[in-house]
């Protein structure tokens, strides 16, 4: 029982591993492992990505991968228990479904089905031995044959996979990253040191690229290198443009500090970030190639074949706009778009920041729709006021006395002009605000607090430049965007 359940895992193992190596010419996204996976992100429930977001964040992915590998160990078990040749013919139902996922991959050719057709070929033949081993000892196959026979294909598909993913890997575009030349930008005015209160445990108005929030479909990482990349302006427009990195070269590049936030963002959560981007004003492209009066939107594409449906209004008002290059002083980090994307102050993420971006089509929202807005989302994403409190933490216990309370908070292209802190149901109390930098970025705020032993709760809103303020009804992230005021509990000793 137990060595055909583990005959069924090794000859999985064996279809991944094999799979992996053979799919190094054909691009990572042939592999069946990483087609099935990405196949998976791109049909996920709303309601089960929420819950996913939700519950692992940023580890959404290794989740993911976790969770696969639990289902494949379990199935393939069942394959190795069934009677033969059903496991076989089990493996082939699900090399199908691989080969279905690999071919449909936005990227792929019918090449990408070699990985998955000669992986699991191997690993029927494994199985098929593996299990003989157990049916007939008689005839000199003994229990150490089995293991003999079982360790070297594990062997094999370990080998496979690693030899697939390091040589994957040293194909990536880290050295064409490296040998990237950052324009130099026309310098944005000084930040001043006011915009940046460094309280410890408040968020540092940069965020440093390491630290910025990741939000993509891609498990893996789009390697797209800046001599091969080129961004194709067509659609509704007099004529089409084709700029590669030669023809912004002698463009004008701008620096402008904007801050990010993505629709998925829980009230309280962390992805939001603020970063001084480098690139090229959107609107400067846009009507060089001469945009018809009927259209009402870009659809952004990338590499990977994600899409955001931008109102060309949005992109056109003179707000600051980027086909991003460089972030923080470096090229684009591979994971946040190397080597290009968008950036557009005041709409979340999902529909304006497309990384990895090779396309741009000019045309309208009733002929198009975007990847996250036929998955359930709103059309437009423009941003909620919101702030966050980042110290204390909830949850922490804090000696009596006085409490620097402190967080940011955020309404790219509006502008933050006050935030309030409530204790418990006491009065709302402005706090203090950080120097406003621009109106495209979040601001700090602070709020000393004399504390009184007790549990309590502390909440904040932010009002925004038009005097809005932060609404208090509470709201999921479909369809666009939370709601609420943060909280955070704290025990005073
Ligand atoms: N190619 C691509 N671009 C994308 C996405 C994606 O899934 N694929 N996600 C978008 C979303 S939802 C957000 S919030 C931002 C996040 O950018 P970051 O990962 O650099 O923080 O990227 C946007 N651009
Ligand atoms: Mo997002």
């Amino acid at each position: 029982m137990f060595k055909r359940a583990l005959a069924g895992i090794i000859a999985a193992g064996v279809i991944l591993g094999v799979g992996e190596l053979v799919a190094v010419p054909f691009g990572r996204n042939s592999s069946p492992f990483f087609a099935v996976g990405s196949a998976v992100v791109d049909n996920t429930p709303e309601s089960v990505r929420e819950w996913a977001i939700d519950t692992f964040g940023t580890s959404d992915k290794i989740a993911l991968f976790v969770g696969m590998a639990l289902v494949i160990a379990l199935i393939s078990a069942g394959a190795g228990l069934l009677r033969r040749p059903l496991g076989a013919v089990l493996f082939g139902v699900l090399g199908v479904l691989g080969v279905l996922a690999a071919v449909t991959r936005s990227t792929a050719t019918p090449l990408s089905a070699l990985p998955t057709i000669l992986g699991v070929a191997a690993g029927i033949v494994v199985l098929h031995a593996l299990i003989r081993t157990t049916e007939e000892p008689s005839e000199g196959m003994t229990r150490r044959s089995f293991l003999g026979l079982a360790m070297a294909a594990g062997v094999v598909a370990v080998a496979a996979g690693t030899a697939g993913r390091l040589i994957s890997q040293a194909r990536d575009v880290t050295a064409n990253r490296l040998g990237f030349m950052l324009p130099t930008p026309t310098p944005q005015p000084p930040i001043p040191s006011g915009a940046d209160l460094r309280i410890d445990g408040l968020s540092s108005y940069i965020t440093p690229n390491e630290n910025f929030y990741r939000i993509d479909t891609a498990l893996v990482i789009p390697q797209v290198a800046s001599d091969t990349w080129s961004l194709r302006i067509h659609g509704m427009v007099e004529k089409e443009l084709e700029i590669t990195f030669e023809d912004l070269a002698s463009r004008d590049a701008v620096e402008r500090t904007v801050t990010l936030t993505c629709v998925s963002n829980i009230v309280g959560g962390d992805l939001v970030g603020n970063a001084t981007w480098i690139g090229y004003p959107l609107k400067d492209l846009l009507e060089e190639a001469g945009i018809s009066d009927d259209a009402d939107m870009v659809l952004s594409s990338s590499h990977d074949a994600f899409t955001a449906g931008t109102p060309l209004e949005v992109l056109l008002d003179g707000r600051d706009a980027l086909l991003a290059v460089g972030m923080n002083g470096q090229p684009l980090p591979v994971e946040h778009g190397y080597p290009a994307r968008l950036v557009v102050p005041g709409l979340y993420g999902y529909v304006s920041a497309t990384k990895w971006v090779t396309d741009l089509e000019v045309t309208r929202f009733d002929k198009v729709t975007a990847y996250w807005t036929d998955r359930g989302w709103s059309e437009l994403g423009p941003i909620k006021t919101a702030s966050r409190i980042d110290t204390p933490r909830s949850g922490s216990a804090v000696n009596a006395g006085t409490i620097v309370i402190a967080g940011v908070a955020w309404k790219q292209h509006t502008g933050i002009s006050g935030v309030d802190v409530q204790i418990d149901e006491g009065d709302w109390i402005p706090a203090e605000l950080s120097e406003e930098y621009s109106v495209d970025t979040w601001r700090q705020w602070t709020y000393r607090w004399e504390a009184t032993p007790g549990d309590h709760t502390i909440r904040a809103r932010a009002t925004d430049r038009t005097g809005d303020i932060q609404t208090s009804t509470t709201a999921d992230t479909v369809p666009d965007g939370a709601t609420g005021y943060p909280k955070v509990f704290v025990t005073v000793r």
